[in-house]
């Protein structure tokens, strides 16, 4: 968890007064939104991005900071988390179901920056599997096509188990494993099934990434 918190600070010091500041969600993101609400020194920003990071943000800055939305402004500089790093800096997020407000946020801005600790990175994407949201009535369509394409989907269970998680959009998530090779090609493929909302391949949008590792901050570009 240090590791987490030594990138999240790091981050919250390239944000300056007045910028437009998009918010992933995840623990690393947490520490990033921390210290971005501590740094008193700035005035105003607006942020956009995931509901409970906005949450996160007002609790850390414990005064009212203006809401944008992509219609007023555009990000300035979007920071998130990640489940996986591929050497191309491609990913693979969604581990926490919020995989397809932040490829909207993020792919939107004009920087996009990416904490991690060094356990993300790998040197080819697909250990952990690729979110993909789904409109329920398409779960079984969407199924089919997904082991056409090579996919091994699991449903992703709610923790109580009653049912299957819902998104943000009311939408469920199918976890597959993918043998993926080609990384841009299967997030454009997997986009083009009917019923499939978007899913958690983020592949040539990422201008950096700052790694948390025992040795030190290293910077992936
Ligand atoms: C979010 O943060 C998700 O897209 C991703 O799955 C998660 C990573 O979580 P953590 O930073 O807690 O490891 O952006």
């Amino acid at each position: 968890m240090e590791l987490k918190r030594k990138v999240g600070y790091e981050a919250a010091n390239l944000i300056k007064d007045g910028d437009v500041v998009g918010l992933g969600t995840g623990s690393t993101t947490h520490y990033f939104i921390e210290k971005l609400g501590n740094r008193i020194e700035i005035e105003e920003i607006s942020i956009m991005g995931v509901p409970t990071s906005y949450q996160s943000f007002y609790l850390a800055m414990n005064s009212k900071i203006p809401i944008t939305t992509l219609d007023e402004h555009n990000v300035d500089i979007a920071v998130d988390g990640a489940d996986e790093v591929d050497p191309e800096l491609n990913l693979i997020k969604g581990g926490g179901a919020a995989h397809t407000l932040e490829k909207i946020v993020d792919e939107s801005a004009k920087q996009f920056i990416v904490i991690v600790d060094g356990s993300k990175i790998v040197t080819e994407l697909g250990s952990f599997p690729v979110p993909v949201e789904v409109i329920p009535h398409a779960t079984r369509t969407v199924k089919d096509h997904l082991i056409a394409m090579g996919g091994l989907p699991t449903l992703r269970m709610a923790e109580r188990k009653d049912g299957p998680v819902v998104t943000d959009n009311g939408n469920f998530i199918y976890d597959v494993k993918f043998d993926i090779k080609n990384p841009k090609k299967l997030e454009t493929e997997l986009n083009t099934i009917p019923g499939v909302v978007e899913n958690g391949i983020f592949s040539q949008i990422v201008d950096q990434v700052i790694v948390g590792r025992d040795s030190g901050i290293e910077i992936l570009k």
